[in-house]
This record gives C-alpha cells, structure tokens and sequence, in this order.
C-alpha cells in the first residue's frame, strides 16, 4: 500500500518485536471492515445489535478494570526530565523502551497486526497530520475508521519519502492492569501503549497524539493542539461566529458543542453548528486570525446523561454505524440503554459488566447498568447539526476562546478576561471535581489548567509561555477569551443553572461582547454581564434576575483562598513560570484587596 520505506521499516521492527501470526494493512475499504465487523462478532469480541432499530451498530464490553484513561501510569519520556515539567510521569526513553519491549516481545503471537494510516484533519488539509497505529485490536480498528480519516488516502498524503508521521504502537496483550502503559516519545514521534483496550489509552489518534503528541509538535511548530469543542453559532441575519471552548473530560464540551438553542432564539432563527466536540488544532491563518480544525472524524462521547432533552443531537448521531462501550443492553430487542437516557431501564438488562439483570430493580437499588465513563463511538457525518464547514481544510476563524469547568462554589456564571494574558492566566488557573473519564477518585477539587493537566506532552510552564507567544502574535486579532461555570450548586447541592440547550444565554452574551454590542461591568477577576443582560425569557419560572445575580456573584473571601491555591500551584513551575502570569496573579491579589 506505500513504498515509504521509512514506514516499512518501522512496521518490520514492530513485527519482528512482537511476532504476530499474520499483518494485515488496513485501506478503509468498505469489504475489509465488513470482514473484520464479522470475525469481531463470530469472536465475541463485539456483539452485534438490533439491526433494524440501530443499524450497522455494534457493541463492546471491555474488561473491568480497564474502563477509562489511567493517568498515574501515562508518561511523557523525554531526553530531559525537566522537558516532561512536573504535571507529567517521566521516566528516560532509554530506560522505558528497554521496560517495555520484553511486554511487547510476542505479545502479538496468535494475532494478527493491522497497520492502521489514518489523517488527523481532513487530507490534504495544511493543519492535518498523518499517523499509523499498529494494533492487534479490532476494536481499535473499527473505532479509528470512525474517528479517524482511515486507510490508503492517508498514506497517498505521506508521500513516499516523508518520515513526518506519528508511530502508534498498541498491544492489548493481556489487559493486565499491573503492565499497563500508554507512554509518549515526543521527541520519537512516537507512542506505546500496552495492555489497555479501552479507547482514550489505545486510539492513539486522540488524545495520545492529536493531544500530547501534537501540543508539543505545536510548540515547535507555532500552531496549538487543545482540548477544545468548535461551534458555530449563526445569527438570524446569516453570520457566523465561531467559538472554541476547553471544559475538562466528561464536563460538557460534547453537550455545549451540539447545543440546540431554547425556543425563543430558534423562532428568531439562531442556529448552533458543530465542527468538533473534544480536540482543536489551531493556527495562525493568511489574515492573522487563529483559524481551527478538528482534527476528529467522530465523537467517542460520554453515553449517561446523553438523552432527547440534554442531547439530541448526540443521541441522532448514534442511531446508526455506531460502537457502543459498557452500556447496558435490553436483551429483548437488543437495543442500547444507559442512567438518565429515559426513566424506563430495560427489565431484561444485561449490565455493562454482563450480567443479566431486572433493570428497574437494579436501579432502585442504586445500582449503575451502564458505566459512568460508558461511550459511543459515532461518525460525525451523522450528527444534525454537522458544520458544513467540518471538513474544510482551512479551519473555522475563532472569535472568542472559553475556558470552564465543575465549580460548585467559586466561579460566576461566565466572565471575561481583561485581555490575552489574563485569558491565559484565568486558563492556566483552571480548576474542577475529577470524573469518571479517568481511573481515580471522582469529585475532587483538582487545577486543570486549559482543561490539559492529563494531556500536555511537555513542560506544562513552557505551555503557558506558548500560548502567551500566541497571544503576542495574534495581537489585535486573537481571540477575547472567557470563563463560564454551569455547575454553581445551591445548599442542597442542587445546580442552580438549567444548563445544556440554556447555556445559549451566555453563548449569546460571549458573541454580542465580542461583536461590541454588549455591556459589562468590571468585578476583581474579569469583566461580567449586567444580570439583566442574560437573557431568561421563557425559563423565568425557573430563574429571575436575582438567580442570575446569585450566580454572578463573586465571594471575596473564596477568591482570596482561591489565590493561596494558586500560588502553591503556581510554585510547581520554578523558573518556567512565565512572569506575565506572576503578574497576573499579583494584579488579582491587589484588585481582591
Ligand atoms: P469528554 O468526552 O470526557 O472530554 O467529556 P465532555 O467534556 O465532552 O463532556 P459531555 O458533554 O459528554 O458531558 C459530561 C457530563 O456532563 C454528562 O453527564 C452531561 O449530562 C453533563 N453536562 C453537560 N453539560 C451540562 C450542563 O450544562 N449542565 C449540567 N448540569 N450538566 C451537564
Ligand atoms: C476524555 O477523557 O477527555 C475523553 C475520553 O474525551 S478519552 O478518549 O478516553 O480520553
Ligand atoms: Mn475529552
């Protein structure tokens, strides 16, 4: 399929490293995958559903300890330790590889090889980028044929003598949670990952390389890879501004980026459209705007949660050619259910670990049919509210950047920064309650800086000084950069915003800032709305002005406690600390008094 003898080269040292049977390269035809969904489902490996109702939709059940990214044995392995910084494990390249090849040594015996080339952006677009992910994993195969730009285009876009490509090795090996590693060599372009089948650790396209891989590319590179949803939001006169928005895993970027606005706007004609729902590359384009793409094909999204109300658009997106993992399965119809998809769970349930249960009985008893970190795997192409600009290889302008996480107490509704380089600082000082998308304990307080902590592949206070270059090269023409908080609980731990569809409201305030037409008023960390000018019509039963008030409030007292935390986390950094953020942070103090 390629005479790129760079590539040849490396599958053989693969091959001869871990000895499968048989190595098959994938050239994303329709015959190849239909072959592999059958030998996949004749295995057991996927169970196929109720082709009728959900069609070309598949399901898979992974072990139960391998059910989300595990972050404590994750590494970025650079020649320097102090090139990895201090949010990342690191361990020397040397000694790493000479860890991992005896687990990878036959771990493919018995297998079959698949050489995935896969695209990270549309082919042929200036910002893509190509990778090959050797795997001995169906699953992963048909998982990176939705997310991915897969088979022989790829490689038709490498060309014949480019070394310009990320090598993604994968083994599943035994799933043995004791040996499992999903390892970076930046400095290698390359990835081992080993002893996971779980998607964030073995789609190397994602998070392992458009993230970790592509942050420290981008580095080098002057471009930024960020965990970031795209959205258009076009108003009723036609125009479009397109906003990008970094929330920690599982904290609303798939909801936000497929939002559909509440009835007062749709009747005035506001439309939102998606162009990505996880992962940014952004660059600098011709005019000096930041343009950006997403470099995914797909959405591997959070299924609990995911219903016609909060989502609809996600929920349409998996009504065909979707893989669904550790859901719950009505085995009457062989159909998918997951917590809060309807009130009705399936009285014939087989749970996510597969184990056939009384649905409604296992929930009254607080017990979870689906896991908290189940996924779909759904091809972007089937989403309503698809962009049609999503394979555009020039990327969408940005107007406006979005910071945001879960904060029950401290952070308002929305505000916004100053200027770039308090953008940077508000980004930078991020913090949220951890979730199921990572192996851990859930609803800890943690700093996620620019929603990155789990997925910067270098020094994470070099990324700080990065992006403030980006802002030094952007000028007048970067985006104005905000902070927005859904998840404000009253003192029953109840949210006080209604969120999903709703947050249009602030969306609205963001373009109408942007755009010059909307007020504020300046507090000591940023610049908020009048409460008057978040719209609430048609939800007043629910909120009033004094609510929107309540939720843009900003306590004192927290935000002084908030700056302690800050300087610890700050401390972290030593020297790396750009000294505009120290600035930041003294600006922050003197304005809280
Ligand atoms: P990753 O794929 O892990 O990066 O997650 P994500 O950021 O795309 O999160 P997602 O949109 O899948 O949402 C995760 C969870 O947050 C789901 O259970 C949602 O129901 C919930 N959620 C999303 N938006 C809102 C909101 O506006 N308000 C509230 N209360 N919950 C929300
Ligand atoms: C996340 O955890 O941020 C995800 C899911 O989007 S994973 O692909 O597992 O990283
Ligand atoms: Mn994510």
């Amino acid at each position: 399929m390629t005479k790129n003898q760079n590539v040849l080269k490396w599958v053989d040292e693969c091959a001869a490293l871990t000895k499968p049977d048989k190595i098959v390269w994938i050239d994303g035809s329709e015959e190849q995958l239909k072959a592999l969904r059958d030998e996949a489902i004749s295995t057991g490996e996927m169970i196929e559903l109720n082709q009728e109702k959900l069609p070309g939709c598949l399901y898979h059940r992974t072990a139960e300890n391998d059910v989300a990214r595990v972050e404590d044995r994750t590494f970025i392995c650079t020649k320097n330790k102090e090139d990895a910084g201090p949010t990342n494990n690191w361990s020397d390249p040397k000694d790493m590889y000479a860890k991992l090849s005896p687990l990878f040594d036959g771990a493919m015996k018995g297998r079959t090889m698949y050489v995935i080339p896969y695209s990270m952006g549309p082919i042929g677009s200036p910002l893509a980028k190509v990778g090959i992910e050797l795997t001995d994993s169906i699953y992963v195969v048909l998982n990176m044929d939705i997310m991915t730009r897969m088979g022989e285009d790829a490689f038709k876009n490498l060309g014949d003598t480019s070394n310009d490509f990320v090598r993604g090795l994968h083994s599943k090996a035994n799933v043995d949670p004791e040996n499992r590693y999903i390892v970076h060599f930046p400095e290698d372009n390359t990835i081992w990952s080993i002893n996971s089948a779980y998607g964030g650790n073995v789609l190397l396209g994602k998070k392992c390389f458009a993230l970790r891989i592509a942050s420290f590319q981008g580095k080098n590179e002057g471009w930024m890879a960020e965990h970031m949803l795209i959205l258009g939001i076009e108003k009723p006169n036609g125009e479009t501004t397109y906003v990008s928005a970094a929330f920690p895993s599982a904290c609303g970027k798939t909801n936000l980026a497929m939002l559909i606005p509440p009835e007062g706007y749709r009747n005035k004609g506001y439309k939102v459209w998606t162009v990505g729902d996880d992962i940014a590359w952004l660059k600098p384009g011709a005019d000096g705007r930041l343009y950006a793409i997403n470099p995914e094909n797909g959405f591997f999204g959070v299924a609990p949660g995911t219903n016609e109300k909060s989502n609809f658009n996600a929920l349409e997106s998996t009504k065909k050619n979707t893989i669904f993992t550790n859901v719950a399965i009505n085995k009457d119809d062989m159909t998918v259910w997951w917590e809060s998809l309807d009130k009705n769970p399936p009285v014939n349930a087989i749970e996510w670990k597969g184990a056939e249960v009384n649905g409604p009985d296992y929930v009254a008893n607080g017990g979870k049919l689906a896991h908290p970190n189940s996924r779909f795997t759904a091809p972007a192409i089937n989403c309503p509210c698809v962009s049609a600009e999503f394979n555009n290889p020039a990327g969408v302008p940005i107007s406006a950047m979005i910071f945001g996480g879960r904060r029950a107490k401290t952070a308002p509704l929305v505000y916004q920064a100053r200027d770039w380089n308090h953008g940077v600082f508000i980004g930078s000082t991020m913090a949220s309650e951890t979730t199921a998308a990572a192996a851990g304990a859930v609803g800890v307080v943690r700093r996620d800086p620019m929603a990155m902590l789990p997925f910067c592949g270098y020094h994470m206070g070099d990324y700080f000084k990065h992006w403030i270059e980006m802002g030094e090269k952007l000028g007048d023409k970067a985006p104005k950069i905000f902070h927005v908080n859904w998840f404000r609980t009253d003192d029953n731990g109840k949210f006080i915003w209604p969120g999903f569809g709703d947050n249009m409201r602030v969306l609205d305030w963001i373009i109408e800032r942007v755009a010059g037409n909307a007020d504020a008023v300046e507090t000591p960390i940023g610049y908020e709305p009048k409460p008057e000018d978040i719209n609430i019509n048609g939800i007043e039963d629910e909120i009033n002005v004094d609510i929107i008030k309540e939720l843009l409030s900003v306590d004192i007292d927290l935000w002084k406690e908030e700056v302690k935390g800050i300087h610890e986390f700050y401390s972290k950094f030593g020297d790396r600390l750009p000294a505009e953020l120290k600035e930041q942070l003294d600006i922050l103090e003197k304005k809280l008094g």
